[in-house]
C-alpha cells in the first residue's frame, strides 16, 4: 500500500470513513435450514438484546450504526422506547422489513391472494409497518413477497399483478415525509413455478408506477447462477431506482451466507458500479444492508466479518484508477481496461483498513478486539435461552 499517492490515500480513507452498513436483527438470532436449527449460546432473547449485539458490531467496526428490524419478529409494545434503547446503545433503528410470508392465511399468496379478505389482512400488515416506522423514525420500508404459484394455471398471472399493484399503491400512499418503499425481488422460492416479483424488471415497473419514493432493492442472493448483478446495479442507478442492497453470499440458491465469502470479486464489481456513480455517499440514498443468517458460525463475529468484507470490496473499488480505465476504454484497449480493474481488485487493502480503524480510534483488528472484550462471555452468562431469528426454530 506504500505506493499510494497521498491524495488517493486520503480520498479513499475519507470515503471509507463515511461508509454506512446496516446489520439485520435476524442475523443475531438462532436460524437454520428447514432440516435443523443449531441453537447457539448467548443468543438474544428479545429485540432489545439484538440491538445490544448490533451496537457491539458498530462499536468494533465504526461503520454499522443502524440495525434493520423485521416485523413481527421484532415486535415490541413500544417502538419509541426501542428506538431510545438503540440511541442509548449508540445506534439507530433502520429499515423496517415487513413479513407477509409466515401466516397460514398466506399459503396462496399475501397481497396477490385470490381471497380479498386475505389481501386486506396482508395490506393491513404493510400499513402497520409504516406505523412502526413513524415511531422508530425509520426511513425505509422493505417489502419482499413470497407470493407466487407452484403449478401452471394455479392462478392468473396478470390478475395477481393487478392485486399487487393495488396493495403497493395503498401502502405507498400511506408513506409520509422522507419515508421510502424498497421493493425486493427474488427469482424463486418458496413458490416454484411462478413468482409474482421474480426480477428487477418487475420490481422496477411497479416502482415507476408508484412514484419516486418507490425504489428497487437488490438482494445479492436472489438471482439465477451466473447473473451479472453489477449490470442490474448499473441499470437501476442509471434509472435513479436503486434503493439499496440486501448483501449476502450464495453458492446455490438463497443461501444467506456471509457477504463476500462466496464471491468477493462479484462484490467488488458491484461496489465498483456504486463508486463510479458516486453513490457510496449516504446522501445518494442507497441503503447498504446485510441480510444474512449465521447457522453454524458464531453470530457477532460473523456480522463483523461481513462488515469488513464489504469494506474491503469498497476499498478496492475506490482504488480503481478511473482515468486509466476511461482512457483504455476510449482507446478500445481491452487488456489495459481490464488491468485497471484487476490491479485494484488484487491490491491488499487490509493495511489501509487497519489504518482507517486506528484513525477512527478503533482496534485495527475488530474480530480480535471483540474476542478479547469479554462480550461473548457476558451474553453467554446472561442469556440462558436464545430466541429464534424468526423461522425454523
Ligand atoms: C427473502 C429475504 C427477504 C426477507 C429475508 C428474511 O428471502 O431475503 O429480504 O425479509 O429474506
Ligand atoms: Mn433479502
Ligand atoms: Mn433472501
Amino acid at each position: 500500500m506504500s505506493e499510494l499517492a497521498p491524495q488517493t490515500r486520503s480520498r479513499v480513507l475519507s470515503a471509507l470513513r463515511g461508509q454506512r452498513i446496516e446489520t439485520a436483527s435476524w442475523a443475531y438470532g438462532n436460524s437454520g435450514t428447514r432440516f435443523k436449527v443449531f441453537a447457539q449460546q448467548g443468543v438474544p432473547r428479545d429485540p432489545y438484546e439484538k440491538i445490544a449485539d448490533a451496537a457491539t458490531v458498530h462499536r468494533f467496526t465504526g461503520v454499522a450504526p443502524s440495525v434493520a428490524l423485521h416485523i413481527p419478529w421484532d415486535k415490541v409494545a413500544d417502538y419509541a422506547q426501542l428506538a431510545r434503547a438503540a440511541a442509548d446503545a449508540g445506534i439507530q433503528l433502520g429499515t423496517i422489513n415487513a413479513n407477509v410470508f409466515q401466516d397460514n392465511d398466506f399459503m396462496l399468496g399475501s397481497v396477490t391472494n385470490p381471497d380479498p379478505g386475505v389481501r386486506r389482512k396482508a395490506i393491513g400488515h404493510l400499513l402497520e409497518c409504516v406505523d412502526v416506522m413513524d415511531q422508530t423514525g425509520s426511513r425505509d420500508l422493505k417489502l419482499w413477497f413470497s407470493d407466487g404459484t407452484n403449478y401452471p394455471g394455479q392462478d392468473d398471472v396478470r390478475t395477481r399483478q393487478d392485486r399487487l399493484a393495488e396493495a403497493l399503491r395503498e401502502t405507498y400512499d400511506r408513506l409520509a415525509g422522507d419515508q421510502r418503499m424498497l421493493l425486493e425481488y427474488k427469482l424463486f422460492e418458496p413458490a416454484f413455478y411462478m413468482t409474482d416479483v421474480p426480477d428487477w424488471g418487475t420490481a422496477y415497473l411497479h416502482c415507476t408506477q408508484l412514484g419516486d419514493r418507490a425504489q428497487v432493492v437488490i438482494d445479492t442472493g436472489h438471482h439465477a447462477p451466473g447473473t451479472n448483478i453489477e449490470f442490474i446495479v448499473a441499470m437501476l442507478l442509471r434509472a435513479g431506482r436503486l434503493g439499496g442492497f440486501d448483501f449476502n453470499s450464495r453458492f446455490y440458491a438463497d443461501d444467506d451466507l456471509m457477504v463476500g465469502a462466496a464471491d468477493p470479486f462479484q462484490l467488488f464489481r458491484i461496489m465498483h458500479e456504486i463508486v463510479l456513480a458516486g453513490a457510496l455517499d449516504a446522501n445518494a440514498g442507497i441503503a447498504f444492508m446485510l441480510d444474512q443468517c449465521h447457522n453454524i458460525e458464531p453470530k457477532i463475529p460473523a456480522v463483523i466479518r461481513s462488515v469488513m468484507n464489504v469494506q474491503e470490496a469498497t476499498a478496492k473499488a475506490l482504488l480503481v484508477d478511473h482515468d486509466a480505465l476511461r482512457a483504455a476504454q476510449n482507446n478500445g484497449d481491452v487488456l489495459e481496461a481490464n488491468a485497471a480493474m484487476m490491479d485494484a481488485y488484487q491490491t491488499d487493502v487490509r493495511p489501509l483498513l487497519r489504518e482507517l480503524r486506528e484513525e477512527m480510534g478503533l482496534d485495527p483488528d475488530p474480530i480480535a478486539a471483540y474476542k478479547r472484550s469479554g462480550y461473548f462471555e457476558q451474553i453467554r452468562a446472561e442469556r440462558a435461552q436464545g430466541q429464534a431469528a424468526g423461522w425454523g426454530a
